[in-house]
């Protein structure tokens, strides 16, 4: 009883040198800016945003465009976007586009949002998923810059988007008179 207690003790002791030898070593190594890093930064980045341009205000009050680029999660768990707002629009979306019954492109809400793996990316593009700015407050022109402030597992995060024309995408892009918005 004595001797295992006597070499529980030895064992606890090396374990313990052990460890704040493996303590010191990184900490020389690898400094501790990670954790303080992270608390500053956005863990989400929308990487090449842009918009498309509008110029439909006078014919449609319900003018929307889609934002798209490539989203980026530096974070190390997933992250899921359920929404958003920006001053450019009354309402945002994430939007995703599948074959509705008629054999047609159609765009929807994504209703569980858009989710990011730790570490990973996830695309928006016309024809695909994309996060929508609807009822417009003024038609998008090339050279404006659209801030949006998602909704996301990590908190709000501001993303913004450049204003590019898009010529030749209204065939793939704005599927059908029939659109659900
Ligand atoms: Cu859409």
């Amino acid at each position: 009883m004595r001797v295992r207690t006597l070499i529980a003790g030895a064992a606890a002791g090396v374990l313990a040198l052990t460890l704040t030898a493996c303590g010191s070593s990184s900490s020389t190594s690898t400094t501790s800016t990670p954790s303080a890093s992270a608390s500053t930064a956005a863990v989400l980045t929308l990487q090449d945003g842009w918009a498309k341009s509008t110029d439909s205000m006078s014919a449609d009050k319900k003018t929307m465009t889609g934002v798209f680029g490539m989203l980026k999660n530096t974070g190390s768990t997933p992250l899921t976007i359920t929404g958003g707002s920006s001053a450019a629009g009354k309402m945002v979306q994430m939007h995703e586009t599948v074959m509705n019954s008629s054999g047609t492109m159609q765009m929807q809400e994504a209703k569980a949002g858009f989710t990011i793996p730790a570490g990973g990316t996830f695309e928006l593009k016309p024809g695909a998923n994309h996060i929508m700015v609807m009822d417009l407050v003024k038609d998008l022109k090339v050279g404006d810059t659209v801030s949006i402030d998602l909704k996301t597992s990590a908190g709000v995060i501001t993303v913004t988007a450049a204003v590019r024309a898009f010529p030749g995408g209204s065939e793939s892009y704005n599927p059908s008179p029939s659109m659900s918005h």
